[in-house]
């Protein structure tokens, strides 16, 4: 469990990893105008962004062409093909990085490995039509994440559960098992609990607060807080004034088993990461 084969990557998962979000939605790096297009001042922002990030310290980066925010539109495949494929490729030409896709769609996943990504991170678990062949057939990582509710749409309409800890991870277990199933071998499955994902504030914190039982499934746990709503509820921040929480949550999931950390903010969470593992583990010292 502690190294992940990313292509012809080896993600070492005796140290807690950052991934770095990068978004190439229309409003993050658009030139302006309406549609957006894969222009090349806009690949050119993207790498830039990219290339900060890593030397912030990241060692992968999240490319993101859909937005999953609650209530989002959905996007069709080609635009969403438009938008990543050509940002995987310059990455892939021009950083030694590892580059994950974030996409539900099974042509990006198959279109993204072609074009050097060694991961593929779907906050709908592989359940798209074909979506888990397509990623089977890869042969690359996932990580499969837990959302209650069939679409970001309409995941925030009325969560509930008896035991979110309970639920979580009897979802992530059965999805792995499809997976395996599937012909993705278990040492290449990663979970993610789904922070803000048909989740109330409350069902967040305690996820976060119990996430160490998610460390019985034996698979490296992905956590995404950065920035978000859960951020926002418990503080009272905007969006823009997050960083100190979501950090905070990024020590605190650290020390329940989080072995991925997903953020916005790489250089910062990169101390937070760190730092707590220098007082969990010693200065200098690997986990094993
Ligand atoms: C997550 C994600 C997350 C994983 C997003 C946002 C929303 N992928 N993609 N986990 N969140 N694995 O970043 O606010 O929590 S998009």
């Amino acid at each position: 469990m502690t190294k992940l084969q990313c292509a012809d990557r080896v993600l070492d998962l005796s140290r807690v990893q950052v991934m770095g979000i990068l978004n190439v939605t229309p409003d993050s790096f658009s030139d302006g105008g309406n549609l957006y297009q894969a222009s090349r001042l806009s690949v050119d922002k993207a790498l830039v962004h990219a290339a900060n990030m890593v030397a912030d310290g990241a060692s992968m980066i999240d490319v993101g062409g859909e937005s999953t925010r609650p209530g989002a539109s959905p996007v069709g495949v080609q635009e969403e093909l438009d938008r990543v494929i050509p940002v995987v490729e310059r990455i892939k030409a021009e950083l030694d990085t590892l580059i994950s896709v974030d996409t539900s769609a099974p042509e990006v996943m198959i279109e993204s490995a072609k074009a050097g990504a060694g991961l593929i991170n779907d906050v709908r678990s592989l359940a798209r039509d074909g979506a888990m062949e397509a990623a089977a057939s890869t042969g690359l990582p996932v990580c499969i994440m837990h959302m209650q509710g069939a679409t970001p749409a309409t995941m925030q309409l009325a969560p509930h559960y008896e035991d979110v800890l309970a639920e979580v991870c009897d979802f992530l277990a059965q999805r792995a098992d499809q997976c395996v199933a599937a012909g993705i071998p278990r040492e290449r499955i990663v979970v993610d609990p789904g922070f803000g994902f048909g989740k109330t504030l409350e069902h967040n914190l305690t996820l976060l607060r119990r996430m160490d039982e998610l460390e019985a499934l034996g698979m490296p746990i992905l956590v995404g807080t950065s920035r978000k709503t859960m951020v926002g509820q418990a503080l009272g921040r905007e969006v823009g004034d997050r960083l100190a929480g979501s950090l905070a949550t990024v020590a605190l999931a650290i020390e329940r088993g989080g072995r991925i950390i997903r953020v916005h903010d790489v250089a910062a969470t990169a101390d937070v990461v760190r730092m707590t593992e220098a007082v969990l583990y010693g200065a200098g010292q690997e986990r094993v």
